[in-house]
């Protein structure tokens, strides 16, 4: 039975890599923060009780910030594969936290490399490094592949760069099996609520629901290459069974604005809607309700504004990958239209915002965080 460590278990990518990795029969290990309150929603489907048998998922605390714990949890494992998940993944919330982001995301992942090394499993373990589209941030070629320029526009993006680096610094010093996987944004139901795409599915089936009035927004014109974080983690587990480590890009080749997505959201929930206002530095573009198929709001209501709290210092305005290497080498195709996931993703967050209306209609107090 092959042994995996997870970093980042508890978030998107990490719940549903440790689902596919309990179907294939690793024996899966994965590092969880201690925290005030249970973080860990998205994992406790496969949450094994430690008294149970023949168990096969194992939770450690631990932290990337923490070199002697996760040297002690890399030692006790010494697992045949690493998926170092776990980041501070944020961009907007990296320019507020630079110095905790470039300790967490960047020498994070050399933590893990030299604990790796000094274990000598170097020639053993296999690395894999959640790298990232945000790399290209000023894009310096279209669409973008593994030989595309990087150019991070953000404290995340730099902290990613030197993670890159120090896992090919690694492969080529000494021999590691170690790979980027160069990820463009990929979402599901899973998705943190405050990413701009669960941010959109979430607000306006809440105010379908009339659990919320408004959706505030930043940047609408940004162009993003979307695909589901159930397809990508795929690709992770794919690029460490290969004969050779090398980076891939990971993406759909297909590119959408953020207002389309809002627009689509919309159209699925049974609204229409009519914007007013030019460009994104205007204050105050909104998204009025129009038609005459308004499912639970009304025509004329002003359901989507624009807030310049949430535009960025340096914004990454454009991304689209190339995943004609993945597709090539490793066969792999996104299996998910960006049509089907935004529907996913409504679906899910309708039914959430039903089940809390419902409550409150009960008399239970239902705080609805409004980020
Ligand atoms: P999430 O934000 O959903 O999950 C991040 C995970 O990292 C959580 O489990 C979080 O724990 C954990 N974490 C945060 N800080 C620390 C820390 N100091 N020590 C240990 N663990 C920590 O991200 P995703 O699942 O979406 O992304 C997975 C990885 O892929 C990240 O590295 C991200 O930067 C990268 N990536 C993501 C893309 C995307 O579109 N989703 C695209 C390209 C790259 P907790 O639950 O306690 O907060
Ligand atoms: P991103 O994802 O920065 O690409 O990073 P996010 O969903 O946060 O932003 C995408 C684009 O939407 C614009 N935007 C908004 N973003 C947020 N969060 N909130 C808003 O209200 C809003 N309005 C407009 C942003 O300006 C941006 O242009 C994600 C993360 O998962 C990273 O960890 C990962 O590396 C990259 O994707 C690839």
């Amino acid at each position: 039975m092959k042994k995996a460590l997870i970093t980042g278990v508890t978030g998107q990518d990490g719940s549903y890599l440790a689902e596919l990795l309990l179907a294939k029969g690793y024996e899966v290990h994965g590092i969880k923060r201690r925290a005030s309150l249970f973080n860990t929603e998205r994992i406790d489907h496969i949450y094994q009780d430690p008294h149970v048998e023949n168990k096969s998922f194992f939770l450690h605390y631990g932290d990337l910030s923490d070199t002697s714990n996760l040297n002690r949890i890399m030692c006790e494992v010494k697992p045949d594969e690493v998926y170092n998940l776990g980041a501070m993944s944020h961009v907007a919330v990296s320019f507020e936290s630079p110095e905790y982001t470039a300790d967490v995301d960047g020498i994070g992942t050399l933590r893990l490399l030299e604990a790796i090394r000094f274990l000598g499993l170097e020639k053993t373990t296999r690395f894999y490094q959640a790298s990232t589209s945000e790399l290209y941030g000023l894009v310096q070629e279209t669409p973008q592949r593994e030989t595309t320029p990087f150019y991070p526009r953000s404290p995340y993006a730099v902290a990613k760069l030197y993670a890159y680096w120090i896992t090919v610094n690694y492969r080529e010093a000494y021999g590691m099996y170690a790979c980027n996987g160069i990820l463009f944004n990929h979402e599901s139901p899973r998705r943190g609520e405050t990413f701009v795409t669960r941010k959109i599915t979430r607000g306006l089936a809440n105010i379908v629901q009339g659990l919320e009035r408004q959706l505030f927004l930043g940047n609408l014109d940004a162009m993003r290459d979307w695909g589901h974080a159930r397809d990508y983690v795929e690709m992770q587990w794919l690029m460490l069974q290969q004969d050779k480590p090398e980076d891939y890009v990971i993406a759909t080749g297909r590119q959408y604005s953020v207002r389309y997505f809002v627009e689509l959201a919309a159209r699925e929930l049974g609204i229409e809607l009519a914007w007013q206002g030019e460009g994104v530095n205007e204050r105050g573009v909104i998204a009025s309700v129009s038609g005459d198929k308004a499912s639970g709001v009304a025509i004329g209501q002003a359901i989507v504004a624009v807030d310049p709290q949430y535009f960025r210092p340096t914004e990454v305005e454009t991304l689209l990958g190339d995943p004609g290497k993945a597709r090539t080498r490793l066969g792999w195709e996104p299996r998910t239209s960006f049509e089907a996931m935004v529907q996913e993703m409504v679906a899910a967050d309708l039914d959430k915002a039903r089940r809390h209306k419902l409550l409150a209609s009960h008399g239970y107090d239902v705080a609805i965080s409004l980020e």
